[in-house]
């Protein structure tokens, strides 16, 4: 099969509107104007269907393309970029294609670190969980653009749609726990990207909605933070 008749066949995502990394997914393939289908997933009561496309994972975003299936954001970002090469999303420089992993991989691992304060109860655990919080976003403040717009250079990237949560989901983990970390003074860079993040199209037309986000994770904090009953 030639690669025109292979990127001519169906692309499916299979999603849930409040994950982080089903978006990479769907605004990397939006970047570069490919079209799918989306169906969303329950991840409270998985289906059959995931179950057997993610038997590994059990997560989404699951990608399927002409049938063959692919799970791992990393991984499908890096299969898009490869598959349709239009509008690319890592530099073509080997160092810096390097080094956009690193920073993927890194946000990709220590999620847990950024958002172990929505998870605590208020006190000094939370308090202990948000200092470690700032910690790893002042790694990402340091790191972040200075003189370019995007972590990527003038244009949005893989790594930038891989930092969206921080634009759109932490702001509304912030307001779900009235904990505040990415304070403006603090993280200036960081804050301006979120800013020219926010005014690219696809991104400005395609985000979750705030006032649900933070809906959905209002009762999700008190699930996890409820004292545990004897
Ligand atoms: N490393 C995975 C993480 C995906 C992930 O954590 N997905 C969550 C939704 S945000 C999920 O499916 N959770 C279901 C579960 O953990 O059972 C990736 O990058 O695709």
């Amino acid at each position: 099969m030639s690669r025109n008749e292979r990127n001519m066949e169906e692309v499916k995502v299979i999603g849930f509107w409040t994950s982080p990394y089903v978006y990479r997914v769907t605004w990397a393939l939006k970047l570069k104007g490919v079209e799918y289908e989306y169906q969303e997933e329950d991840i409270w009561n998985k289906s059959d269907l995931l179950l057997q496309y993610n038997p590994v994972h059990k997560k989404v975003p699951v990608f399927v393309h002409g049938g063959k299936t692919i799970v791992e954001s990393g991984i499908i970002l890096e299969y898009i970029d490869e598959t349709w090469p239009q509008n690319p999303l890592v530099p073509t420089d080997p160092h810096a294609r390097a080094m956009a992993r690193f920073w993927i991989k890194f946000v990709g691992d220590k999620m847990k670190n950024f958002q172990g304060f929505f998870f605590k109860r208020a006190g000094e655990e939370q308090i202990k969980a948000a200092k470690e919080a700032q910690e790893y976003l002042k790694i990402l403040e340091d790191h972040g653009p200075e003189e370019k717009k995007f972590f990527d250079g003038d244009n949005i990237g893989m790594t930038d749609v891989s930092m969206g949560w921080l634009a759109f989901w932490l702001e509304a983990m912030e307001e779900a726990s009235g904990v505040q970390v990415l304070e403006a003074n603090s993280f200036p860079r960081l804050h301006a990207w979120i800013r020219n993040f926010k005014q690219v199209p696809v991104i400005k037309e395609n985000h979750p909605d705030h006032t649900r986000l933070v809906a959905y994770f209002k009762p999700l904090r008190e699930k996890f933070t409820k004292p545990a009953t004897t």
